[in-house]
């Protein structure tokens, strides 16, 4: 199988730019994707922002079933992380978040308040988990420009609403990845580069993940009966099912991946947790 790497040159200038950015920050706001949570921590962001106060909003949350959710929300808390659900589209869930953070900066706000001074948020995450939304949301304006893909904001930009700045900041991957595993839970999630992800291989292996975790949301979206089969059988049962045929009558793999990844990403094979 082949090796997921991402660590572009313009992440490490990224990185520098966060970095140079913490000493003016008040609090952080992580956002990660409820649908792989952990896997989307990327320690070496975390160690810029040590003793800053750090609020990790689970977003995306509408593609997770409720029970889930409930679980990766207990899990963050037993780590002793501040965690809440978000659906960054949602204004009322995006400005929850944010008023979390500004309770943990709770004498901050108030001492900034009488000077007139905003407090400084940075927005941070690995690409594609829904910064950039996040921050419209909450500015009520298309102030940062999003995208269905990995690595859409290349620099950092400050957004300011009423009695905060916002630090948009480029979605940034650690150097490398704990486990290969860890790595395709992410470039199913849509945070890695597709251009660099073998996207038939990458369907494969989601089949096989589903299978597991939700055989009967994957029969029931694409008609067919996964139980007792290979992830190859179940990859081309897939490929009759939808007409993904080359002409010939071979299997189009790449239409299908294309297909099944997308209709993953987009929740359209159910609402589904990773972890
Ligand atoms: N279903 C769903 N989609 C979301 C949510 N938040 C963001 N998205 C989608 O996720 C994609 C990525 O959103 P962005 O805001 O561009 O993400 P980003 O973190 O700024 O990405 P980078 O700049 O690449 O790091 C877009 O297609 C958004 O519409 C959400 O709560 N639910
Ligand atoms: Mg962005």
């Amino acid at each position: 199988m082949k090796n997921i790497q991402w660590f572009p040159g313009h992440m490490t200038k990224s990185m520098r730019q966060i970095s140079e950015s913490a000493k003016l920050i008040d609090g952080v706001i992580c956002v990660v994707d409820a649908r792989a949570p952990f896997s989307c921590i990327n320690k070496k962001l975390g160690e810029i922002f040590l003793n800053k106060p750090i609020i990790f909003a689970l977003n995306k949350s509408d593609l997770v079933e409720r029970a889930d959710l409930n679980k990766m929300l207990f899990k963050f808390k037993e780590q002793g992380f501040i965690a809440t659900p978000v659906i960054a589209t949602d204004k009322k869930s995006t400005l929850n978040c944010l008023n979390i953070l500004k309770g943990e900066l709770k004498e901050k706000v108030e001492r900034n308040a009488l000077k007139g001074k905003p407090i400084r948020v940075s927005v941070i995450g690995i690409p594609n988990t829904g910064k950039g939304t996040f921050i419209n949301s909450l500015c009520g304006q298309k102030k940062a420009i999003t995208g269905d893909k990995a690595g859409v904001t290349r620099s950092t930009q400050w957004v300011k609403i009423n009695g905060v700045e916002l630090l948009d900041t480029p979605g940034t991957m650690p150097p490398s990845f704990d486990s290969q595993e860890l790595a395709r839970k992410l470039a199913y999630i849509g945070s890695i580069n597709d251009d660099i992800l073998d996207k038939e291989e990458i369907c494969l292996e989601l089949i096989k993940e589903l299978m597991q975790i939700c055989p009967e949301k994957l029969n029931e979206k694409y008609k067919i009966q996964c139980q007792d089969k290979e992830g190859l059988a179940v990859y081309e049962e897939i490929c009759k099912k939808r007409g993904f045929l080359l002409r010939g009558g071979d299997y189009d793999y790449t239409r299908c991946a294309n297909a099944v990844i997308d209709d993953f990403r987009k929740g359209r094979i159910g609402k589904i947790c990773l972890e």
